[in-house]
């Protein structure tokens, strides 16, 4: 089921003209009408009409948060003020926040693409889905919504918070598909279990999750539901920009809008198919703040072969983290993600950890700490010490160094209604 089947099965000659057509135009587009950019590309040496080519692309030069944080507010825009209609911002965890911009247009190709995203995890006009997002200055509140909307699907706006509303809103209405950040669906899994309420019997069918790694077992078996994965990031309009189809082999990216290139964090240098590294995109039709060559810091791959669904545009493969999330200790690069996917092979584990590194005597030490189920936790202290010992024995083999595990009691992890806080380092202060 597709939601516009030409430009979701588009052939691959036609969407690289399509793309090369789009590209010329918004290097012009930005050209003309953004002073950061102008100077920007004259700095580079690069002229707009010099792109005859798609491998063009890499003459260009890159666009970093830190290029947004310093044009705050307003400096990236490349349309008047007036054209504005809709500022979202993101939570500027280090320093500034930054904002992002959106014209009607915009927001029109937005839920466009949220269309597409919905249909691919099978929601249509029949479903009733609930949006467990913070509506406000967040994008999965909105980007949901208005998707959701266009798709005809009857939305219930129900924001965060309130589990035990959330709960008999999901019974009563019937419920059949609904979208929240994976930490919150966890949440409220455990919630409705602790109350002797079991979600597996409500009529949900669907669900659609994103803006942070995620564990979809998990969620899958507390809900009795199909989990997808839906990727995005504020600077390119939020959630939208790849999703998993049906076959779940992979996230396709909505490459008639967001052109992507893969490359190595350290060279800046362009990887093929199949070679892990930075997702790197330029909007190809964004009016209110277009990018060009954006660093987005998720590191994934390029998935290049043909997809059962039929949908051509390319795959990226689950996000594998961030490059700013790595944590070097003792010299080796760890990501919270290869622990996280240790962590769910065991099946005494619940979904909540937290990785503490500390420094003890000038050396670095990785601490993680983890909830075990309930009967774990009360039961035997041999099988206890055996897990122990497993977990690290798998934490060693995959991250090359050692790592403490700690068992702590069900429900002391502090849990989030919004992305969960996995990493305390505290070696900095
Ligand atoms: O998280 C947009 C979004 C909302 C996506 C709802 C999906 C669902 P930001 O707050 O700007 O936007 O955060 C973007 O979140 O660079 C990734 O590091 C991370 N992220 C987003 N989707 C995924 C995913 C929204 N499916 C940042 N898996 C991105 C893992 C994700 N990480």
């Amino acid at each position: 089921m597709y939601w516009d089947r030409k430009a979701e099965t588009i052939q691959q000659e036609e969407l690289e003209e399509l793309q090369l057509r789009r590209l010329r135009a918004i290097v012009d587009y930005c050209y003309r009408n953004s002073r950061f950019y102008r100077s920007k590309l004259k700095e580079a040496g690069v002229h707009p009409g010099e792109l005859r080519r798609l491998e063009d692309l890499a003459r260009l030069p890159f666009t970093t948060k830190e290029d947004l944080r310093e044009n705050y507010p307003f400096g990236m825009l490349a349309v008047p003020r007036e054209e504005v209609v809709r500022i979202h911002a993101s939570s500027g965890t280090t320093g500034k926040p930054t904002i992002v911009a959106y014209t009607k247009k915009d927001i029109s190709t937005w839920a466009e693409l949220m269309a597409r995203v919905l249909t691919c995890a099978g929601v249509t006009k029949r479903d009733t889905i609930q949006l467990i997002y913070n509506y406000a200055f967040f994008t999965g509140g909105l980007g949901f919504h208005y998707g959701a909307e266009r798709v005809g699907a009857a939305v219930i706006p129900s924001g965060v918070g309130n589990s035990e509303r959330q709960l008999l809103t999901m019974r009563d209405l019937e419920v059949t598909a609904f979208s929240s950040t994976p930490s919150y669906a966890l949440y409220l899994a455990e919630f409705a279990r602790e109350r002797g309420i079991d979600v597996g019997e409500f009529s949900l069918r669907t669900g659609i999750f994103g803006a942070e790694p995620w564990m979809r077992q998990r969620i899958e078996e507390a809900y009795g539901i199909k989990a997808y994965d839906n990727y995005g990031l504020s600077e390119l309009c939020g959630p939208g920009v790849a999703v998993e189809c049906d076959a779940r082999q992979g996230l396709h990216v909505w490459s008639d809008h967001f052109l992507l290139e893969v490359i190595d964090p350290e060279s800046g240098e362009v990887l093929g198919p199949g070679e892990k590294g930075e997702l790197v995109f330029t909007t190809l039709t964004k009016e209110a703040m277009p990018l060009l060559r954006y660093r987005t810091r998720d590191i994934s791959m390029l998935i290049d072969e043909p997809c059962e669904c039929g949908r051509t545009h390319p795959r990226i493969a689950r996000l594998m983290g961030r490059s700013d999330d790595m944590l070097i200790i003792r010299g080796v690069n760890v990501f919270p993600s290869q622990v996280e996917h240790v962590l769910l092979q065991f099946p005494e584990v619940a979904e909540h950890y937290q990785i503490v590194v500390d420094r003890r005597r000038s050396m670095d030490v990785l601490r993680v700490k983890v909830e075990v189920t309930e009967r774990i936790f009360r039961g035997e202290p041999e099988e206890l010490l055996r897990l122990k010992r497993e977990l690290e024995e798998k934490l060693r083999s995959v991250l090359g160094i050692r790592a403490e595990v700690t068992f702590v009691e069900p429900g002391t992890i502090p849990r989030s209604r919004g992305k969960a806080q996995r990493v305390v380092d505290l070696r900095k202060g």
